[in-house]
């Protein structure tokens, strides 16, 4: 037994009067703190010193003061006995921390004159950082723009997730091909964590389970697993602009026992450290894909393993208050990101039933009060399925668990509400198909008190089809909360002439509070702000123009309107139908049709999963156009297409702040939100866009006039489908169209190989599921009112100011707020006295 501890006194630390060097925001300070870090946590001398050693001692003076903040607010937290929010995400896309730290601490200026003093140049120091790519796309950035805006506004919260020693792979590309190459974000450490080592839980797998009955009656189940592991924690403090900690706590896994010796004194070498290397397999790599699930085992074992650390992590930190488990939901408010983590519903019952020998009724009701899920995808490929011979193979003891979760909501919805056998095999969690699969989306939604979906449009479609019978049956079940982004990381950070402009005219309240932006509006047609304005962003496209040259070698003239469609490239994202569009302006500069054409350049960037033929096939397509086109000189003053290889969350800073138009042209219904759309707007652009997702939303918040729209709607596509589409006829009927079709095969893009793009004309002219063909005529439709109105740049310019006005909705301190008031129910400490 420990002995009790004393008081100890925080206040050094916490208190806003009492100074410590060690965490002053003076410059002086701050070149102090440096310095030490360098001698006595690197062991540098100047001298000796490489950049690397710099970036890293500024990173631990840094982390430092950060963590002043995160012990603040955990002092605070348990001092008040606060309710917390514990998000699982099995992603993260973060971004590099440093700057996003010196901001947060209000210290970029004063750090980089203390740099500049020792002749170190701080940005030269940004960039060493790679970041953690944790994430594939929208989800995982999503969830680390809440954790920015959670510890902004200041409601208390934990996140947890999984520290994939590989993050999403390096895009190169080679022969207009994508190569995927693995990502080494750890090669030089990482400053920013703490390991907690002593924060570790086992993790079982496999094996069978004993129900047993004791001497009292009591019935218990036993699960006998045949492997266990270990999960360890590993911190990063996170803070939010000049607001709050929290704590990013990734798990890693490791063997229990790293070395059996029993093997190696039999001479067996590799068996000794067999376990090890098995173990750490399972923390080893993010799956690359993006809205398609593979029913791999490896990938139910990381769900599984970092679903459990974290619900135990969460029942040592509510006991060690001394509270009792039967009030765990009033203490965190648990959410899961999609379904990656659903598997948590299934976790919990088995901790609270098995472990602590809390009746199945009461560990139920504790359950569904503590999960709220969010749905992020309508496609069909996406929604999670494990198969049940899979699942029993890994998780025997959770299959019982799932069955009689489902066995008790079954009779449930046959006696107390009469459901027809359709219905209830059709909600079920077990879907009795070929070898039967669990149907992650219903435990999860089975197992919360509140489901939303990412924007209005998309939490009405899964209303109405993915999750249709659970809506009519608990109707208050269902929310939505629109996503937002966070102002800081994308338009402070990555933007800082347009911040300073901004904040030079209206202050910088909007930082915090994004609706601020709309004094903006008054300025829209203040010639001399205009003039600003478009000064600014000609600067920002001079400097993207650089990077292109550098990463590429292609020049772009900064005058031309940069077109930007950035993002995972997937067929329901229609980067082909741009490659169509672009293939048709080419041919009619060819054709001499060139009188009045806008010189344009296309930029795109973004990953495809490493399985996904077509999404490859496009990526090969835009660069095939961009060899063809950016070489001709008839056509390259024109026209330039560029991909810009291995997009980030560091590119796409760069990148956004340069966009003239956004490109958001999914097909309607796909798209359950977006983020991407709201990043380039805050950034000024304008949007040429479907009826999708957020668009829906910044549509009406911008006005129609601001913004550019085409295509079918949700319910135009869903009505064409379930009609005799026919993407041909579209063929037939339109001349452009059918230019552009015929060139795609003409072997003209790929003379080497001329069948090369056959499969994705076949699929446009037979299949298209994705409607390019239905929405072609319409897109050129829009683009048109584009050129028209960049003909006019005051015009232009006065829309993209009001764009960025009217944008105050789509921050993420507003989803965080919703989330709250309609989720969590929980006060943010701005809201608290
Ligand atoms: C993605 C959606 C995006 C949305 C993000 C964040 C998945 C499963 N879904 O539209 O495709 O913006 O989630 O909500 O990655």
């Amino acid at each position: 037994m420990m002995k009790e501890r004393k008081a100890i006194n925080f206040d050094l630390l916490t208190s806003k009067t009492i100074k410590s060097k060690r965490i002053g925001l003076s410059k002086n300070d701050i070149k102090d703190s440096f310095l030490e870090n360098l001698f006595f946590h690197i062991g540098r001398v100047p001298k000796g010193a490489t950049i690397m050693d710099y970036y890293q001692a500024l990173a631990y003076t840094v982390r430092d003061r950060v963590f002043k903040e995160f012990v603040t607010t955990v002092k605070r937290i348990s001092d008040e006995d606060l309710r917390v929010v514990a998000y699982l995400s099995a992603e993260y896309l973060p971004g590099p921390h440093l700057a996003n730290n010196l901001l947060s601490l209000g210290i970029t200026e004063q750090t980089a004159a203390a740099m500049a003093e020792l002749g170190i140049d701080m940005e030269e120091l940004i960039l060493q950082e790679e970041e953690p790519g944790l994430g594939n796309g929208g989800l995982g950035r999503l969830a680390s723009c809440y954790l920015d805006s959670m510890a902004t506004i200041g409601i208390p919260s934990i996140a947890y997730g999984i520290r994939y020693e590989f993050g999403i792979f390096e895009q190169h590309i080679k022969n207009g091909l994508q190569e995927e190459y693995t990502d080494k974000w750890l090669q030089y450490g990482n400053p920013w964590e703490v390991v907690r080592s002593e924060i570790g839980y086992n993790i079982m797998f496999g094996g069978s389970t004993k129900h047993v009955t004791d001497s009292n009656g009591n019935f218990t189940v036993n699960w006998i697993p045949d492997s266990k592991l270990r999960g360890t924690a590993y911190d990063t403090p996170i803070l939010g602009y000049k607001g709050y900690g929290s704590i990013l706590r990734l798990w890693r896994a490791e063997a229990i026992d790293t070395f059996d010796f029993s093997a190696y004194n039999k001479g067996d070498y590799y068996k000794a450290v067999q376990e090890k290397i098995l173990s750490e397999n399972i923390t080893k790599v993010l799956y690359p894909n993006d809205e398609q699930e593979t029913g791999k085992e490896l990938r139910l074992k990381q769900q599984y393993f970092f679903v459990s650390c974290s619900l135990q992590d969460l029942i040592r930190l509510h006991l060690l208050q001394g509270r009792i488990l039967d009030t765990l939901h009033e203490k965190f408010a648990i959410q899961l990101n999609d379904t990656h983590p659903a598997i948590a519903v299934a976790e919990l019952m088995r901790l609270l039933v098995d472990d602590y020998q809390i009746d199945w009724d009461k560990s139920w009701n504790i359950t569904q009060r503590c999960f709220g899920y969010t749905n992020h995808t309508l496609l069909p490929e996406a929604l999670e399925k494990w198969s049940i011979p899979l699942f029993r193979r890994v998780l025997p003891r959770h299959l019982e668990i799932i069955y009689e979760i489902n066995h008790r909501f079954v009779q449930e919805l046959k006696y107390q509400h009469g459901c027809s056998d359709e219905q209830l095999s059709r909600m079920a969690l077990i879907d009795h198909s070929g070898e039967g699969s669990i149907r992650m989306a219903h435990l999860a939604t089975v197992g919360s008190h509140k489901v939303n979906g990412v924007s209005a449009l998309h939490s009405e479609l899964l209303k109405k089809h993915v999750l249709y019978d659970f809506a009519q049956l608990w109707p208050d079940k269902f929310c939505n909360v629109t996503n937002g982004i966070s102002p800081r990381r994308f338009i402070a950070l990555s933007n800082p002439l347009l911040t300073g402009l901004i904040t030079e005219t209206i202050g910088s309240g909007w930082l915090t509070d994004l609706k601020e932006l709309s004094k903006l509006e008054n300025m829209a047609e203040d010639p001399t702000f205009q003039n600003k304005w478009m000064a600014i962003k000609q600067t920002n496209k001079a400097s993207l123009s650089d990077h292109i040259k550098l990463e590429t070698g292609i020049s772009v003239d900064p005058s031309m309107m940069f077109d930007v469609h950035v993002k995972r490239i997937h067929e329901y994202k229609r980067q082909h139908l741009n490659v169509l569009n672009i293939l048709h302006l080419y041919l009619q500069i060819k054709k001499g049709n060139n009188k009045d054409m806008i010189p344009m350049a296309f930029i795109f960037a973004g990953k495809a999963a490493p399985g996904y033929f077509m999404a490859k096939l496009i990526i090969k397509l835009i660069t095939a156009v961009g060899d063809l086109i950016n070489q001709d000189t008839e056509v390259n003053d024109k026209l330039k297409v560029i991909f810009l290889p291995d997009f980030s969350v560091k590119k796409a800073q760069h990148i956004y702040p340069a966009a003239d138009l956004s490109e958001q042209i999914s097909m309607a219904g796909k798209e359950a939100s977006g983020t991407g759309n709201m990043k380039l707007s805050l950034n000024g652009a304008l949007t040429i866009g479907t009826l999708d997702g957020a668009n829906v939303e910044m549509m009406e918040e911008i006005g129609m006039d601001n913004f550019f729209l085409f295509g079918l709607n949700a319910e135009e596509v869903q009505h064409k489908k379930q009609g005799n589409y026919k993407p041909g006829d579209h063929y037939v009927h339109n001349l452009h169209l059918r230019e552009v079709m015929d060139f795609l095969i003409s072997g003209a893009l790929s003379p080497e190989n001329p069948k090369l793009f056959q499969p994705i004309y076949e699929q446009l002219l037979y299949d298209d599921p994705y409607m390019i063909m239905a929405d072609f005529e319409s897109y050129l439709i829009s683009r048109a009112k584009v050129y028209e109105e960049w003909g006019n740049q005051s015009n232009w310019t006065k829309k993209s100011i009001i764009n960025v006005a009217r944008m105050g909705k789509f921050s993420s301190d507003r989803s965080i707020q919703d989330y709250s008031s309609l989720i969590w129910k929980i006060d943010s400490f701005q809201n608290r006295p």
